[in-house]
């Protein structure tokens, strides 16, 4: 495995500034939530350091990945958006040398969510949203519910998410479709 110097390295060389910063808070984050839900906290901090470690690989060495790694091809007709997380993993076990499948499968789903969620994934996937540099109306509002209840905070995000897509006519990838057919329905 890498030296944890050699992974920030090479993440920091992967990304601008800003990206970098993110990673910083998502990780921190991470490991708060991790702590509150019982969860391995060095784990969840080095899946939320690395989660959007492929998020500026250019668009044509997603497509050659895709084309030639087994991927999904319909994954062709999506962006980066959708690729940094499903297709980042592939870029995360090959520079940064981490096999752990937790680790892979919560990068996986950080975007999207999905049916399934692990509490490293549901940790990952809630620490992108609301870490501290996160500013958008009703973080405050998602940071109070995750912090009360990890599993009521990825149901606001899924609603969130989609008013968002929608309110845009953006299209939406099935899985998320499906996450908050799980998540957000009211009960
Ligand atoms: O990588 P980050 O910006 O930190 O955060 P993220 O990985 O959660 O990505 C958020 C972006 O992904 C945001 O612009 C909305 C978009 N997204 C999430 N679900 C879907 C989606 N975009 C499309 N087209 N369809 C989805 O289902
Ligand atoms: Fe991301
Ligand atoms: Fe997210
Ligand atoms: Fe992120």
């Amino acid at each position: 495995p890498l030296s944890s110097a050699e992974i920030i390295a090479r993440e920091q060389s992967n990304m601008t500034a800003d990206r970098f910063e993110h990673c910083v808070g998502v990780s921190q984050t991470a490991v708060r939530l991790a702590e509150l839900n019982h969860y391995d906290q060095d784990k969840a901090a080095l899946a939320g350091f690395v989660h959007d470690y492929a998020k500026q690989v250019p668009v044509s060495e997603y497509r050659e990945v895709i084309k030639t790694q087994g991927f999904d091809q319909d994954l062709l007709n999506w962006n980066r958006s959708i690729w940094h997380g499903i297709v980042g993993v592939y870029f995360i076990q090959r520079d940064l040398k981490i096999n752990d499948e937790e680790i892979l499968t919560a990068v996986s789903r950080h975007t999207t969510a999905d049916v399934e969620m692990t509490t490293l994934d549901k940790i990952v996937y809630m620490a992108d949203f609301i870490e501290p540099g996160r500013s958008f109306p009703g973080v405050e509002e998602a940071r109070k519910i995750t912090y009360a209840n990890l599993n009521e905070g990825v149901g606001y995000q899924l609603a969130h998410t989609l008013e968002f897509l929608i309110e845009k006519r953006n299209k939406i990838y099935p899985r998320t479709l499906n996450a908050y057919n799980v998540w957000s329905i009211k009960k």
